[in-house]
């Protein structure tokens, strides 16, 4: 209303709802205020006392997600009832008392299953990230047995009250009264469970044992928030979209700026690089998966326990700002045009995308 003052107040002219001077949405990405879950607000499931394999896929427009699985006496309260307050109130429900019982057994991330199985207490979950992972309910993490009837939440601790970034994480200035449930498990009675969780699953590709001598003609793309006549856009290497040609590299080391143009049957480093200004990008490149070889200027071949699934095929990676990517993919099967775009859904509609191609 305070924006259109030559509409004067719309909330006073009903006969005004519905034109088309709507003015467009913030381009920043949204959060939703109630989370679901396979389209249902605060569902339940009854599981068997046995393990289950869930696969998890970030469906949010903006909102990372960082689950743990908790238990509570007192259960969950709503947060109007907690003196919650504005963005606050994100999520509707708080479970003051959950402390967390169980662990998660990482099996699989977007490209499949992992090297070996990753034992986390909790895992963030980015826009269009997958993650799949073990739960064993027969027993609590302290090893004493589930019985018939106990309650454990999925519980989402990331808070993350705008599209910009969250606020706070296990991983950044942690609010341990930020827990909010996502999910009701509801233990039932004992099942039959034959399954083992292999101690190795899929080996990674191999690297070339020379990759790092491939780092001086990397293709650089940087991913920043421009802005152009007053609207806040979001670019990649200083430009918008362009759907008809491919991208240009940043300068790499070796002093070149190369097409973003492969050829089949070949392989290349790439670094995805946040220009910072406190966003972050959830980045996701089409075609083929990769494998993350260093963050931060750091090599995390041989993994990286901040991200212990780095050393997975991926194809979405988890820009906090400020940071740096460099992955190793191939171009194997097929020629054509692809893009790569950020998965917030708001950038990558405001033009955060580029074009590339696999030449024959
Ligand atoms: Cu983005």
């Amino acid at each position: 209303m305070g924006d259109f003052p030559a509409a004067r107040n719309p909330a006073t002219h009903p006969e005004w709802w519905g034109k088309t001077f709507y003015k467009h949405f913030p381009n920043h990405g949204f959060v939703g205020d109630i989370f679901t879950v396979n389209g249902t607000a605060y569902p339940v499931m009854e599981v068997k006392r046995r393990k289950y394999r869930f696969r998890f896929l970030d469906a949010s427009v903006s909102r990372i997600y960082e689950f743990r699985l908790m238990s509570s006496t007192q259960g969950p309260k709503s947060s109007a009832s907690l003196g919650y307050k504005g963005d606050d109130l994100e999520g509707q429900y708080r479970i003051p008392d959950a402390q967390q019982c169980m662990q998660f057994t990482q099996i699989a991330s977007d490209g499949g299953l992992l090297p070996f199985p990753i034992t986390r207490d909790s895992f963030e979950l980015w826009p269009a990230k997958r993650r799949e992972v073990i739960i064993d309910f027969t027993k609590y993490q302290d090893g004493t047995p589930t019985t018939k009837g106990d309650v454990i939440y999925l519980t989402d601790v990331m808070k993350m009250p705008n599209g910009r970034m969250w606020t706070s994480s296990s991983r950044f200035s942690p609010d341990p009264a930020y827990k909010v449930p996502v999910l009701k498990f509801v233990i039932g009675d004992s099942a039959p469970d034959d399954s083992q969780i292999p101690t190795a699953m899929r080996p990674l590709p191999p690297l070339p044992s020379n990759w790092q001598s491939l780092l001086d003609n990397r293709l650089i793309f940087e991913v920043q928030r421009g802005s152009v006549a007053g609207e806040t856009e979001w670019l990649i290497n200083g430009k918008p979209f362009d759907p008809t040609g491919v991208a240009t590299s940043l300068k790499n080391t070796a002093g070149l700026t190369p097409l973003a143009q492969q050829k089949v049957n070949s392989f290349n480093l790439g670094e995805i690089r946040n220009g910072g200004g406190g966003w972050v990008h959830p980045f996701h490149l089409h075609m083929e998966e990769h494998r993350t070889v260093m963050r931060n200027q750091k090599d995390v071949t041989r993994g990286d326990p901040s991200h212990p699934d780095d050393v997975s095929r991926e194809d979405l990676v988890a820009l906090d700002p400020g940071e740096s990517v460099v992955v190793y993919r191939g171009f194997r099967d097929f020629v054509g045009p692809y893009v790569a775009h950020c998965h917030n859904l708001a950038h990558e509609d405001h033009a955060m995308m580029f074009g590339w191609e696999i030449t024959p």
